[in-house]
């Protein structure tokens, strides 16, 4: 028989890290507020959780990573919201922050949930921040979680 390695979503005893974009702030708080609430619905206790405040989505790798390094947390969810403009800005920071998140979790063997949205209007940012298209704060957290139990089985 074939043996299967599943995380099982409970958050009991664990201590994570959020980083959250201020830029946008009225959509990333609707994704902070998703990820702490399912969270502490899934056993975490509110004191394990730590809110880091960055200026934009271009600022969280690297508070990411200084996070990963401090060596504290079992995991960490980066929020963010970046919406297209007229300038071809839009596109350096999604992909220099959607890079550089992916390099550190493998770097720094830290799981990491990407929560930041890269949307081409206001209205779809808010669409998946808790409106018509679920909330990517609650997938980012789901996904550290998930991550951070299959990691400790293998
Ligand atoms: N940062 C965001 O988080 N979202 C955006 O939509 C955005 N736009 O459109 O410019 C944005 N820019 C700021 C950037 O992340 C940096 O904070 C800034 O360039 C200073 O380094």
């Amino acid at each position: 028989m074939y043996k299967t390695i599943e995380g099982q979503m409970n958050a009991q005893n664990l201590s994570i890290a959020i980083v959250a974009a201020r830029f946008n702030d009225f959509v990333v708080d609707r994704l902070v507020g998703g990820a702490i609430d399912y969270l502490t619905r899934h056993g975490m206790d509110k004191d394990n959780i730590t809110l880091v405040r960055v200026p934009g989505a271009f600022e969280l790798p690297l508070v990411c990573k200084k996070l990963a390094e401090a060596g504290k947390y079992d995991g960490i969810i980066a929020l963010g919201a970046v919406i297209r403009g007229g300038t071809p800005h839009f596109d350096y920071v999604c992909s220099e922050a959607a890079k550089g998140l992916a390099m550190i979790s493998l770097e720094k063997n830290v799981p990491l949930g990407f929560g930041l949205l890269t949307c081409d209007s206001l209205e779809q940012a808010i669409d998946r921040a808790g409106a018509k298209s679920g909330n990517k704060g609650v997938e980012a957290a789901a996904a550290m979680l998930e991550t951070i139990r299959v990691l400790e089985q293998i």
